[in-house]
């Protein structure tokens, strides 16, 4: 069946839940391998600096869906309620005349009663919260329902389905959002045997110590070693490798066990992807549908000894970013040049013939358009602004931070001492600052922040910090230092 096209192009925008570009092939992975993002990259664009604004699943959500940071739409936490005054690109695009549809993942308050859906778009069907890999839950129109098979599949399966139901010349958004490889990582069966035991390369950074850190990192209880719940692994870890002195051998053994489900949690995604590319292929929709596929943020493949994310390091802050618009984009593009989640909404406007100004004015992102398809516009923002709000959580212990970060450096500012929102510790911490030169310390491992020889560019990226702050209307925070 081929459908009939549009004027304007149709959208499929596939997003998942903590996939770090370092788990993907055509990112350079060591870790495992995915096929269909590869396919995917190699007949598009794949962005080497996207970056998210704010490391946790909601908050990106509301970023890419608005093109706004989290002070602006009110999603700062996992544990605060998005503003719906707040306009979105979806509503844009149906206002303009697209059909739309969410399966999937929303993460944006529908769990509680009477609290907003995804009600703007034309069909959708959520998981309530972080959402269950096996026989799901899901919320529809018309109540909750469980749907039998693995959560992955099932986002794949509504999201043909509801293309097979498309007829109509309209074009179409998309977006099939998998709650896959969050976590506690329940990998399909089929997948069980891949990536086993013993056989997975460790990160250059696993035994990371935190010397030159500030004290943010050795209280984050992020450590594979110490901090990861029973729940999340398949298996107990053997009682002889407790205590101090087997340190080494259970970070090892945590890592492998850990990653295994990670990878194999991602093997269905990889998999699933390729059934969105087999459809397109097959109903002629793959010259006007641009396909992009990208997570709400990083994760920690035991990079620093950790699992999660929230901080602003490299390994979390990157999102992987792959897109494909025959015609418009080159086979085998790659960008450089600094991009966020902010500015997805702009882009996807932009791609659809909208002016992101006139349709979404909140809007504080830019198109990446024209990066995509080969220019370099000289005015193209250098540096990207970040904000981590969760101040000290019960489970991560992460401090509230934020930061810049350039090509070259990264300044961070932890501005920890009490004052976090929406159910933070009121513990008091001293804030501290941590400076990286990425070109000569591209791991991170040496915090340059009060050598002499960094201060003028550290006294640069201060300006810059603040300089981004006033732009994107953020308060800094009252302990901040003067000036
Ligand atoms: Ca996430």
């Amino acid at each position: 069946m081929t459908h009939p096209r549009s004027e304007r192009p149709n959208i499929v925008f596939i997003l998942t839940d903590d996939h770090a570009a370092h788990a993907i092939g055509c990112y350079g992975s060591q870790v495992n391998q995915t096929p269909h993002l590869d396919r995917l990259a190699a007949a598009g664009a794949r962005l080497d600096a996207c970056f998210c604004t704010n490391a946790i699943c909601s908050p990106s959500r509301a970023s890419i869906l608005s093109g706004t940071y989290s002070h602006v739409n009110g999603v700062t936490s996992i544990y605060s309620q998005i503003d719906y005054r707040v306009p979105n690109f979806p509503q844009a695009l149906r206002e303009s005349g697209y059909r739309t549809a969410l399966f999937g993942k929303w993460h944006l308050g529908e769990q509680e009663p009477h609290l907003p859906r995804p009600e703007d778009f034309d069909a959708w069907q959520v998981f309530p919260g972080q959402g269950e890999y096996f026989d799901p839950e899901m919320i529809t129109a018309d109540g909750t329902t469980r749907v039998p098979g693995y959560a992955t599949d099932i986002v794949t399966d509504l999201s043909l389905d509801w293309l097979d139901q498309q007829s109509g010349a309209e074009p179409f958004c998309l977006m099939i959002h998998h709650k896959a490889p969050h976590r506690p990582w329940q990998p399909h069966p089929k997948h069980r045997d891949l990536y086993p035991v013993g056989s997975i390369p460790e990160p250059a950074t696993l035994f990371d110590d935190y010397e030159t850190r500030s004290d943010a990192a050795r209280a984050a209880t992020m450590k594979i070693a110490d901090d990861l719940p029973d729940h999340d692994l398949r298996v107990a870890m053997p009682p002889e490798l407790a205590g101090e002195e087997n340190r080494e051998e259970r970070t090892r053994w945590f890592y492998q066990h850990y990653l295994r489900e990670y990878l194999q949690t991602v093997q269905s995604v990889d998999d699933n992807v390729g059934r969105v590319l087999d459809y397109l292929d097959d109903h002629g929709l793959v010259d006007n549908t641009i396909v992009v596929y990208t997570s709400d943020q990083g994760f920690f493949l035991g990079d620093h000894g950790w699992y999660d994310k929230r901080f602003i390091y490299e390994e979390s802050l990157r999102m992987p970013f792959l897109v494909r618009w025959p015609g418009r984009i080159s086979p085998g593009t790659t960008v450089d040049e600094i991009i966020t989640n902010v500015d997805f909404a702009a882009t996807f406007l932009d791609a659809c013939g909208l002016k992101p100004g006139d349709v979404l004015p909140t809007g504080q992102g830019r198109s990446a358009l024209p990066l995509l398809e080969g220019e370099r516009p000289d005015d193209w923002p250098r540096s990207l602004y970040y904000r981590y709000w969760e101040h000290d959580d019960p489970n991560h212990h992460a401090w509230a931070h934020y930061g810049v970060r350039t090509a070259t450096h990264k300044l961070i500012y932890f501005y920890a001492d009490g004052l976090g929102t929406d159910g933070s510790s009121d513990r008091v911490f001293p804030p501290a600052w941590e400076l990286y030169d990425l070109v000569a310390d591209p791991n991170e491992l040496t915090n340059i922040a009060d050598d002499p020889a960094a201060a003028e560019i550290r006294a640069e990226l201060e300006r810059e910090l603040a300089r981004l702050q006033e732009r994107y209307e953020d308060v800094p925070h009252a302990t901040s230092p003067p000036g």
